[in-house]
């Protein structure tokens, strides 16, 4: 059967494509007279009554076309050439040669840091070809587009492409903003005096980077959300409205990750006119053609195009005009749109005859349009990406454009001036070096005024300061308001510590069994209504709301939309209807962690992007956090995000009956990591207070550069006061919660406990001292990332400080001279009690939950984890057995008493 029907297949394929041939060959018969006729009807309409009129006439005879039986197949495309034609183009309104010059010394000293950086050190890096591509992109929109921020306008947002960051130093260098010393430390970091970053990271350089670009497909997806939250603010009247835009630079190739082209309906459908995408479509990537047997432009053109963007090609350069005006047949652009783009990877860097013969050889008609021309000149044709008048077009249509985002695909040549040193070559991503001879002839072919012997020292070259290129260079940025890339910090810390906002949680749910996860929600509830913090908070879910008990908020804040809503809502009687509002406060993400965090990163950083302070608190899955957008987390830790990540519905067994792939035992280790993230899992509800009360001073009233982790779970239980003095241990990771009564047994422990698991502690607290005389005391570990993080910064001080005073970590001051065995129990994997191991006055016997979840109620998962009051009890009496205060027989009569099977399933590997 299976046979026959790939028969069947083939059999139709082979028939369509004997059609296919049938049509080309009768297409190809065509009466050149009649053609000629439609083509002239067209142009005198377009002539007469303009462009509307002439795209009514198509649009109609298309529809003319499907009702007469004529099967248009469907494409999302446009033929293979700039969308914007000649007649359209505006004036270019700089001085081109000028500019010329400026960007040649730009790409020269950009060369340069590369070349030399690599002579001072094999290897140390850095990339020559992708700059040199998209060299004109950058330098149009540095000329003549991008304003910078200031204390009057917040000014455009530009993520740079990461591997182009060469060339926005030297330019850096030529504005006077960079010394020769900075780009003579290119990738030397820890220089003296300072070096720079190989790629853009605010972390390194904050007061130039304002966007980690260079993991490919996460700046796309951040500036799709960064240009939604600028309207967000603006609508929530947070921010005035201004024309401001946000521009994403991306490599062809970096369109391949899902990611880049993951959230593009979200800017379509948010009419992101604000919004516009340069794709530098160098047709190539790292080891070689981003599509060599297809086109990777027409490809995306469909993508963007389906997805509702204004697409503008800018693929020939000016010198194609007058050949493309010769073509009354539209030959040229039909053979335009045939080749692969492995053979225009090859075409465009070889000579004008292989050009002639290859290219337009193909038809005699195609020749003759370039007949005039001399080979030189057929070598000379740019592309649209190379030709500032083709470039700053399609800007200009972009920032004109109204009612969607827009993507400039511009076609480029990768290593564009490299000559044989790489010049379109597949090797030419990870070319560093460039022997005398092609020193010499890119110094000839870009005008540096360097003679051979200078040339093949590639030095800096900056012109003097009254020069021409450096008073065209200044003033233009003078008119566009100053220098960029630059972050600065230009939000007002907010003046109150929120002391009275938090106090109510201290006094514990009197009897009331909640959730940490509702404890936090009322919280939330609290800070949105406070009269300084609460317009400033962002809640961001990734439609997980009501799963948090959240929904009371869609109605008391609003759900942003940005056009309000047009629907009445299905539960519009219900107290908590959905209400969707234009200042709705709440972002409701749908189900995309990426794109949530994209809001976060935008929300978290507002404080220098858009000067507001605002406090974002991304509420969701925490399976779904950090494992799955951790590239993300990394880069919002570079950017100095501020704010708070909740990772609900966390613990391996406290969430009960989803299984596997839902039940978080690891965020807690992939937060581990991140430097400047502070990972908590706190018990109970005055600890989660206490965090959110110092995290909001420490980052939004002391601007420190941190942000907060905290996971919240859905286990109902009683949550009691806070006992007096843990403040400071709560923050620092840990506070003895519960002493024991019993003073005088010889038999004693202590006993760490986290999240929902210190339940667990507290109940088997009880069965050591009723049951086996064992007098425990229970510490609320909340955060072995802090008891860490205290640890080894204390060894280190103590290794570097060998005759002062030894400072003592934190743990052991806690536990140093606390008597008995040591367990640690936690719902994550056991290596964070081992962390701490070491700094512990004894053995620490570690209880986690290791291994895969499985789908089952909360009693049987801690019973399978080996996590419950039964198997702590056991693991204390075990250590005592170790430390032959016990002997091991009773330790096995208590497993049985327990009721444990030793033989059970080992849960870490099982
Ligand atoms: C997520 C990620 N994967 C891999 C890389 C390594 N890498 C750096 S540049 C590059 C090729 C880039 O090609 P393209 O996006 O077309 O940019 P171009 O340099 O051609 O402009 C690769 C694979 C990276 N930086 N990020
Ligand atoms: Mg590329």
């Amino acid at each position: 059967m299976a046979t026959a029907h790939s028969q069947f297949g083939e059999e139709s394929q082979e028939t369509r494509a004997e059609m296919a041939n049938e049509t080309a060959t009768q297409a190809h018969n065509l009466d050149q007279l009649e053609i000629a006729e439609w083509f002239e009807s067209l142009d005198s309409v377009l002539e007469a009554s303009g462009p509307e009129v002439a795209r009514e006439i198509l649009e109609r005879l298309r529809a003319h076309a499907t009702v007469n039986g004529i099967d248009l197949p469907f494409t999302a495309n446009t033929p293979y050439t700039n969308t914007i034609p000649l007649r359209l183009e505006p004036i270019f309104p700089g001085d081109q040669e000028l500019e010329r010059r400026i960007k040649s010394l730009i790409r020269w000293n950009a060369l340069a840091m590369v070349v030399r950086a690599n002579r001072e050190e094999h290897n140390i890096g850095g990339h020559i070809s992708t700059y040199a591509s998209a060299a004109t992109l950058y330098e149009v929109g540095f000329n003549h587009f991008w304003r910078a921020r200031s204390e009057s306008f917040e000014g455009d947002t530009v993520y740079f492409q990461g591997h182009a960051a060469p060339g926005m130093y030297a330019r850096a260098f030529m504005e006077g903003r960079l010394s020769k010393e900075k780009l003579e430390n290119f990738r030397r970091e820890l220089k003296a005096g300072g070096g720079l970053s190989s790629y853009p990271h605010p972390w390194l350089m904050p007061d130039f980077w304002e966007f980690p670009t260079v993991s490919m497909g996460l700046s796309p997806l951040m500036a799709i959300y960064q240009a939604r939250y600028q309207r967000y603010l603006e609508n929530r009247g947070l921010k005035p409205a201004t024309d401001a835009k946000v521009w994403a630079f991306l490599g062809d190739g970096e369109t391949d990750e899902p990611e880049s082209l993951g959230a593009i309906t979200l800017a379509a459908r948010e009419k992101l006119d604000n919004l516009i995408f340069v794709i530098n479509c160098n047709l190539q990537r790292l080891d070689g053609p981003v599509r060599g047997n297809g086109q990777i432009i027409q490809e995306l053109e469909s993508a963007f195009r389906g997805a509702k963007w204004n697409v503008v090609k800018v693929l020939w350069g000016s010198e194609w005009d007058p050949i493309l005006e010769r073509d009354t047949e539209g030959l040229l652009v039909k053979r335009m749109g045939e080749l692969v783009d492995g053979e225009y990877q090859k075409l465009v860097v070889s000579s004008g005859a292989y050009v002639r013969e290859h290219f337009f050889g193909h038809d005699p008609r195609l020749l003759k349009l370039v007949e005039p021309l001399p080979d030189e000149a057929l070598r000379r044709l740019r592309l649209g990406g190379h030709d500032p008048r083709k470039v700053y077009a399609a800007y200009k249509a972009a920032v004109e454009h109204r009612g969607g985002p827009t993507v400039i695909l511009a076609r480029t040549i990768k290593g564009y001036g490299l000559g044989e040193a790489g010049e379109g070559k597949n090797v030419t991503h990870q070319q560093k070096k460039l022997n005398e001879e092609e020193l010499k002839e890119f110094r000839s072919r870009f005008g540096i005024p360097l003679n051979d012997q200078a040339c093949i020292e590639v030095p800096f070259y900056r012109p003097a300061e009254d020069s021409q290129e450096i008073q065209y260079l200044r003033a233009r940025r003078e008119a566009l308001g100053g220098y960029t890339p630059a972050r600065t910090v230009r939000s007002k810390p907010i003046t109150t510590d929120n002391e009275e906002l938090f106090k109510e949680f201290y006094e514990g749910s009197e009897g009331r069994e909640v959730s940490t996860t509702m404890a936090f929600v009322g919280m939330l509830r609290k800070m949105l209504k406070d009269p300084e913090i609460g317009k400033l908070v962002v809640p961001i879910v990734p439609d997980e709301a009501r799963t948090f008990g959240m929904e009371s908020l869609f109605r008391t804040v609003g759900i942003y939309s940005s056009v309000g809503q047009k629907y009445e809502p299905v539960d519009v009687n219900t107290l908590l209807y959905y209400k969707e509002a234009k200042d709705g406060q709440i972002l409701e993400e749908g189900i995309t962690e990426a794109g949530s965090m994209a809001s976060f990163i935008a929300a978290g950083t507002a404080y220098s992007t858009n000067g507001i302070n605002t406090i974002p608190f991304f509420i969701y899955y925490s399976m779904f956090g950090f494992q799955r957008i951790g590239d993300f987390v990394w880069a919002a830790a570079d950017m100095r995000t501020r704010g708070f990540m909740l990772g609900g519905t966390s613990g391996r067994t406290t969430l009960s009956g989803e299984g596997l792939q839902h039940q978080d035992g690891n965020s807690h280790v992939l937060a581990l990591p991140v430097p400047n993230l502070r990972a908590y899992d706190p018990a109970y509800a005055y600890e989660i207070a206490v965090i959110l009360q110092d995290g909001i001073k420490r980052m939004y009233k002391d601007g420190e550069n941190i942000f907060y982790y905290i996971t919240v779970m859905n286990e109902p239980y009683v949550m009691p006061t806070m006992p007096a003095g843990a403040r400071e241990g709560i923050l620092k990771g840990m506070y003895k919660f519960r002493a024991s009564s019993n003073k005088k047994s010889k038999l004693r422990a202590q006993l760490f406990g986290s999240g929902a698991i210190l339940n667990e502690v507290l109940r088997a607290q009880e069965i050591l001292e009723q049951k086996y005389g064992v007098a425990a005391d229970v510490w609320s570990v909340t955060s072995y990332k802090a008891l860490y993080t205290d640890g080894i910064e204390t060894e280190r001080w103590n290794r570097l400080h060998p005759t002062e005073k030894a400072r003592v970590p934190y743990v052991t001051q806690c536990v140093g001279d606390a008597p008995g065995v040591l367990v640690a129990a936690t719902d994550y994997l056991k290596t964070l009690p081992n962390m701490v191991s070491k700094w512990v006055p004894r053995r620490m016997a570690t209880l986690g939950t290791d291994g895969f979840g499985r789908s089952e109620g909360r009693a049987s998962l801690r019973d399978f984890f080996e996590v419950d009051a039964k198997f702590i009890a056991l693991a204390a009496l075990h250590e005592l057995a170790l430390d032959g205060k016990i002997e091991a027989s009773v330790v096995e009569k208590t497993i049985s008493e327990l009721g444990i099977n030793p033989e059970k399933w080992n849960p870490v590997t099982a």
